[in-house]
């Protein structure tokens, strides 16, 4: 008999529980999951490379009033059914990281894990929103299994430097002091901003770039033969340099 089950019937299964409870403790599982994962990703990085592409780690779950918000945004009635089958965010893991190629590395280890669906990718940076907000969104599914069934959940996976994520979250706060409509030259400025950060982000991972290119001793290391060696070790390119 196939195990696997959609959470809706799950969620039916557990009628004589309160169902709310049931998503929650559904979603919080997932979190855990892709949080060790995660984890495991960096800490074996660090092994092979000396090196953490992740600088930290937030995972959280939606409240109530955001996911009411989203429904009615969508113009869906109020229901568990409706928040399962379409906020994708209710599991949220936000992964900060130094450099916008350690983005690009992240994700296509994600993306290897064999036990894990990726179901949509949002490459913000290399298409950033009008607001000027970057940042790289997968959307996932992973297992988790019950006493009698697996059930796969949906998390969705924000990636995204130290100064996107500067940025985001002050854009975030803007817009809901002002509920969206922010005054002209605000939201103006914030453009500015984004560009500003996007500068800043090429300059780092040039700079980083640079410092690489020298070996302990301080001498210049020749670049194409570094690019040969990583290539070598990682088994692929890398996969971005400049968005
Ligand atoms: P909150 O309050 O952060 O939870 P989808 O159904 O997933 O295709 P959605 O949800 O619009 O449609 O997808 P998207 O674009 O991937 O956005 C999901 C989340 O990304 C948002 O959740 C925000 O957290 C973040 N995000 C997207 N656009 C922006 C932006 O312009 N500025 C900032 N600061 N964050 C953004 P919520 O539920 O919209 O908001």
């Amino acid at each position: 008999m196939k195990k696997e089950q959609q959470m809706e019937k799950v969620i039916r299964n557990y009628e004589d529980v309160d169902s709310w409870k049931t998503v929650i403790f559904l979603y919080t599982a997932a979190l855990k999951e892709v949080g060790t994962k995660l984890e495991v990703l960096n800490d074996e990085f660090q092994h092979v490379h000396q090196y953490n592409p992740i600088e930290h780690i937030k995972t959280r779950i939606k409240t109530p009033e955001s996911i009411v918000r989203k429904l009615k945004r969508q113009n869906h009635e109020t229901s568990i059914e409706n928040m399962v089958a379409h906020v994708n965010d209710i599991a949220g893991v936000r992964v900060i990281c130094s450099f916008t190629s350690d983005i690009y590395h992240l994700a296509e280890m994600i993306g290897n894990q064999s036990d894990l669906r990726v179901i949509s990718v949002k490459d913000y940076i290399r298409n950033p929103k009008e607001s000027g907000y970057k940042s790289y969104h997968m959307l996932v599914e992973v297992p988790i299994y019950l006493s009698d069934n697996v059930v796969y959940t949906k998390v969705e996976i924000q990636i995204r430097t130290i100064a996107m994520e500067f940025w985001a979250s002050l854009e975030h706060k803007i817009y809901y002091k002002f509920e969206g409509n922010a005054p002209e030259y605000i939201s103006r400025e914030l453009v500015e901003c984004a560009k500003m950060v996007a500068d800043l982000d090429d300059k780092m991972l040039t700079l980083n770039d640079a410092v690489q290119a020298y070996n302990v001793e301080g001498h210049r290391v020749d670049k194409g033969l570094i690019d040969d060696i990583a290539q070598n070790v990682m088994g692929s390119k890398r996969m971005h340099k400049k968005p």
